[in-house]
């Protein structure tokens, strides 16, 4: 079955779960516009995700998700509220989601975790996972070794259920590549903080808009947790710390609210501007429904 019409979507895309950014108004402008609409809990507490789900709810009859940032200290009661709330489809990241997969399935909820190797989406789909995110390191935020390109036809040879491409995704030519590299959708963030609805601040956007194909850094690969984002005066500082051999508390510090530093104030130079490697290719902000619109169309042209 398609992943579109397992889902009762319009088109086989996923939003990413961008955390401190995807709100549930946000998520239900996706949804609206065709594709899966995700709340991105990473930056939210158990009591926020509820306010936000309800108000998904309220502006939206099409499916939506929930994005669970597994090293959120309120994970566990967000994973609670996911099943209570009988949420369409959740998605995990930054970790192993197995201790939940069986509350999930019980409550109904299609669980789709994000992976970037092929062991754990294995073994996740042995615990009953009802498709498989595969993201590469082209992606904005919290990312893995592998680039999409290797991942992807390595996790669908793996598992049996569909397989959702991320990373480094803004168009239909990755759109028709993810496919034939045997993907069931895509997931797509980085296009999407360029949007009209994307309640990030102005700057933010403008910061995606003007970055070229070289524009983006992995911090965070020594203390082991890497994270791409735009080059700025912040991440140069990082790495230098980093390559001095700071500690993992004082690169904590460092980095302590600096994702919303960027997000809410618009600070784009001192704060942490999560983007993907595609950040070259958005050249403009665009309503939600016109990124989708042309995603699609480019890739029917070419297929
Ligand atoms: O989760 C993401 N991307 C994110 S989360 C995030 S919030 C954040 N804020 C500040 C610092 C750090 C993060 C921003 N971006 N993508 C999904 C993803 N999951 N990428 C890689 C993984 C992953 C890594 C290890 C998934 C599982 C995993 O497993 C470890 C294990 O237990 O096997």
């Amino acid at each position: 079955m398609k992943i579109n019409e397992m889902l009762n979507i319009d088109y086989p895309i996923f939003q990413g779960g961008m955390a401190n950014i995807a709100t549930g108004g946000f998520a239900a402008a996706v949804s609206n516009a065709g594709a899966l609409g995700i709340i991105g809990a990473g930056g939210m507490t158990a009591q926020t995700l509820l306010e936000n789900i309800q108000e998904c709810k309220e502006l939206t009859d099409k499916p939506f998700g929930v994005n669970i940032m597994l090293m959120n200290p309120d994970a566990d009661k967000m994973a609670e509220i996911v099943a209570a709330e009988k949420v369409a489809v959740v998605t995990t990241g930054a970790g192993n989601p197995g201790k939940y997969m069986e509350m999930w399935k019980a409550a109904g909820v299609k669980v789709f975790p994000v992976v970037s190797a092929v062991s754990l989406a294995k073994r996740l789909c042995s615990l009953g996972a009802d498709g498989i995110i595969a993201e590469g390191c082209e992606s904005g935020g919290h990312i893995g070794e592998l680039t999409t390109m290797t991942l992807v036809p390595q996790v669908c040879d793996a598992v049996e259920v569909p397989v959702i491409a991320a990373g480094g995704i803004a168009g239909g030519r990755q759109m028709a590549a993810a496919f034939a590299l045997g993907a069931s959708g895509v997931q797509i963030g980085t296009c999407l903080l360029a949007s009209e609805e994307c309640p990030v601040h102005e700057n933010y956007k403008e910061a995606i808009v003007k970055a070229k194909d070289n524009d983006t850094v992995v911090t965070g690969r020594i203390a082991g947790t890497p994270v791409r984002i735009l080059k700025n005066p912040m991440a140069r500082e990082y790495i230098r710390l980093e390559r001095n051999g700071a500690d993992k508390i004082e690169l904590e510090k460092f980095t302590l609210g600096s994702l919303s530093r960027a997000v809410k104030e618009g600070d784009v130079k001192n704060g942490s501007v999560m983007a993907g490697q595609v950040s070259g290719i958005v050249k403009e902000i665009l309503p939600v429904k016109d990124i989708l619109e042309n995603m699609v169309k480019e890739y029917e042209d070419i297929r």
